[in-house]
């Protein structure tokens, strides 16, 4: 269980076991709320630096806006609040969760008048699918669900309700032994994981999946950014399971799993088998840059101190 001092919550600091809501809250009943996910570094040379701050509050109010919730708060205003969270609770690297929700108020589907309110949580969180999957890659297995169709869920919103979907997928996964879930989109193509979006190599050529049923990762577009800054060619194109079967090298992105390789997919080695040359570089390139070492790119962080 998570615990650290302080839990902002719209606006007050509050101590950790005192930001509570009532059982009747909207969001609980419904999947009201839009959320983000955001991690902070200790830097190399001393500090820390949260990355793209600024990118992942605006993705949040944009959530809100999708969502019709009206979110009492500018972008602006919740990096700062981010950023006064992580420094009351002195964590100078972990993970960052900005939640915007519904609240209590009348009962039924309609959100009508309830209130919205927002609460900052942040925690120390390693690796999310664990220290070695980072090094040596996982096992992945295609979903028998398939992610929402775009009309059905928005997807581009970071919608708590989105997420019933994407915990039916890693039940499913792990429960047959696999270590995370890759979701095809109703028309058959490969969409995303349950929390990470996906990128596979062929012949040199690093491919990721279009933004149409997927969240718009931070994580994948500052890793097709620096594969293009590399020399790489990066294409954003529909491809199939059996594509992906045949791929050199695969690999998943997302806040909390940052840059995680895939070495097997429904039992069917990807490449060799093992984290390949050009994931293990743009790996290597993605946690120097968001540990402050790539000057390049010192415009996605937020340096602050504990
Ligand atoms: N797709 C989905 C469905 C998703 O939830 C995430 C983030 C991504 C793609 C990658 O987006 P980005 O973080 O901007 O690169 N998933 C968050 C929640 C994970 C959780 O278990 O909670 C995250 O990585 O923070």
């Amino acid at each position: 269980m998570q615990t650290m001092k302080y839990i902002w919550f719209d606006g007050k600091m509050l101590p950790w076991d005192e930001a509570q809501v009532h059982v009747l809250t909207h969001a609980l009943h419904y999947g009201s709320g839009v959320f983000e996910g955001i991690r902070a570094y200790a830097c190399t040379g001393g500090g820390s630096a949260v990355f793209r701050l600024e990118d992942h509050c605006k993705r949040l109010c944009n959530s809100a806006k999708i969502m019709r919730m009206a979110l009492p708060y500018t972008a602006e205003q919740l990096a700062d609040a981010c950023l006064e969270t992580l420094t009351v609770n002195k964590l100078a690297a972990g993970y960052i969760r900005p939640l915007s929700f519904v609240g209590y108020g009348e009962m039924g589907v309609y959100p009508g008048q309830n209130p919205v309110q927002t609460i900052i949580a942040v925690w120390p969180w390693g690796a999310y699918l664990g220290a070695e999957a980072l090094e040596k890659g996982i096992r992945v297995k295609t979903s028998t669900f398939a992610r929402a169709h775009v009309n059905t869920t928005m997807s581009k919103a970071k919608a708590a309700g989105n997420y019933v979907n994407s915990i039916l997928a890693k039940i499913e996964a792990k429960e047959d032994g696999y270590d995370e879930a890759v979701m095809l989109d109703t028309n058959g193509y490969v969409s995303e994981a349950t929390g990470e979006n996906i990128f596979i190599v062929r012949d040199g050529i690093v491919k990721t999946t279009p933004w149409t049923s997927i969240l718009g990762g931070i994580t994948r577009q500052s890793i097709m950014t620096l594969a293009q800054d590399l020399g790489y060619t990066v294409v954003e194109q529909q491809f199939t399971r059996d594509e992906f079967y045949i791929a050199d090298e695969a690999f998943f992105t997302g806040t909390a799993a940052e840059l995680t390789p895939i070495r097997e997919l429904d039992n069917r080695s990807i490449g060799e088998g093992k984290a390949g040359p050009v994931t293990q570089h743009l790996q290597r390139e993605f946690f120097k840059l968001v540990k402050g070492e790539s000057p390049q790119y010192e415009g996605w962080l937020h340096r602050y101190s504990v």
